[in-house]
């Protein structure tokens, strides 16, 4: 397996540097300044490459192996293959980094918010914070602050209270700063950032489309782009969506193995992929994480490993240290090494430690949420000391 590193570009806090430094030989990034639906020229992809593959002197070598990710447009999210143009502009993309030698590329279908918490720096036991999804603040969101249509029919009248009272002791800080979490698109989202009548418009656009409907769209955008990344010889990697269940009153159709399996079935090209993200799916207690990798293994290409823990409401979790959540992370590795064995060299799995806690110096310095250096590489050296364990030591050098 490949040791990766969440790149954010030229202008991030984390240096090429460093990257090497933790031990990581493989770049996971994107054009991240490139605005959602544009197609990526190749000499900007190239560009990037070029920055990440030109060694100074006396460095050990990266590797750009992975983009994560080209973002798919809601148009195609709300109309499928309908989107001819925005679907023309993702294959260009692909082709530009396809000729840039990057053999991987993740993308999600979430549609109008990508991953979602309600606090960026809940203080843990260490003093470290951590990033944490509330269910009742959630709620208090959605029913006082975006009011939004049909939200209260989804709650208990239990639950209704609950989110007032949360929504009525917050103060305006607190608003503003949950407003922020929930709306301004996380670090690496492939969605965009929203004001609150934004927001509601957005969701105006998705009336009617259940959650078969967004299945159907996303199985129309694989037969239209798989053929291609079949030509160009790149995996697409589908990341699972972050919570693992509807928000919004939106579908959410990468949740669980049947997800998966649904999505596979109706479109069995190999360059099919799955992102193996156990954070987000190790927030659904009927996830078996191992089995899922079992059962998907040949599809797997890239994998995001952290762990969450549910908390006393099993709605609301946090992310813990990445050995110290409900996933089991040695069975799942267990897994993910008995397939790395069965391939050849060249289709060997790229991983990346995902997020980590904001530790040490990252607690005075400004970080990049869910991304800061010391957390990421305390999870990265975790998850290399269980492969070493297993007899299946990561590579060390980049591969070309
Ligand atoms: C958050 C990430 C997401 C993810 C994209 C994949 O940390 O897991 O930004 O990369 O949703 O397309």
């Amino acid at each position: 397996m490949r040791q990766g590193w969440r790149w954010f570009g030229p202008k991030a806090p984390v240096t090429l540097d460093e990257v090497r430094q933790v031990g990581a030989t493989d770049v996971v990034s994107s054009l991240h300044e490139v605005p959602i639906g544009a197609p990526w020229t190749r000499e900007d992809v190239a560009a990037r490459r070029d920055l990440v593959e030109t060694t100074p002197p006396g460095r050990v070598p990266l590797r750009w192996s992975v983009v994560e990710s080209i973002p798919i447009p809601d148009a195609v999210k709300r109309t499928g293959r309908a989107a001819t143009a925005e679907i023309e502009a993702w294959i260009a993309s692909l082709e530009s980094v396809a000729e840039a030698g990057i053999p991987i590329v993740c993308y999600n279908f979430m549609p109008v918010v990508d991953w979602c918490r309600t606090e960026l720096d809940f203080v843990t036991d260490t003093g470290a914070t951590a990033m944490r999804f509330d269910f009742e603040t959630f709620a208090a969101f959605e029913l006082h602050i975006l009011e939004r249509d049909g939200a209260k029919a989804e709650y208990s009248r239990a639950e209704q209270e609950r989110a007032r009272a949360r929504f009525e002791a917050m103060s305006e800080g607190e608003i503003a700063d949950l407003v922020r979490n929930i709306t301004s698109a996380l670090p690496g989202s492939t969605t965009e950032p929203m004001t609150i009548p934004g927001f509601r418009d957005k969701l105006d656009q998705y009336r009617g489309i259940d959650a078969a409907r967004l299945r159907r769209h996303l199985v129309e955008f694989l037969q239209a782009v798989t053929p291609a990344a079949e030509k160009l010889g790149v995996k697409l990697t589908l990341h699972p969506d972050d919570p693992p269940r509807p928000l919004f009153g939106l579908p959410r159709i990468a949740s669980t193995a049947e997800d998966y399996a649904a999505i596979f079935d109706a479109v069995p090209s190999p360059a099919n992929g799955m992102c193996f993200c156990t954070g987000s799916l190790g927030v659904r207690e009927g996830n078996d994480l191992p089995a899922i990798a079992r059962r998907f293994a040949s599809r797997i290409h890239f994998a995001h490993l952290r762990a969450t823990r549910r908390e006393a409401d099993p709605r609301t979790f946090h992310e813990s240290a990445h050995l110290d959540g409900d996933v089991d992370m040695v069975a799942v590795l267990r897994e993910l090494v008995d397939e790395d064995r069965r391939r050849d060299k060249g289709e060997t799995i790229v991983f990346r430690s995902d997020h980590g806690h904001r530790m040490l110096d990252d607690l005075h310095k400004d970080v990049t949420p869910g991304y800061p250096a010391t957390g990421r590489m305390r999870g990265l050296a975790e998850l290399r000391g269980i492969l070493h364990a297993l007899g299946h030591p990561p590579e060390t050098a980049a591969a070309h």
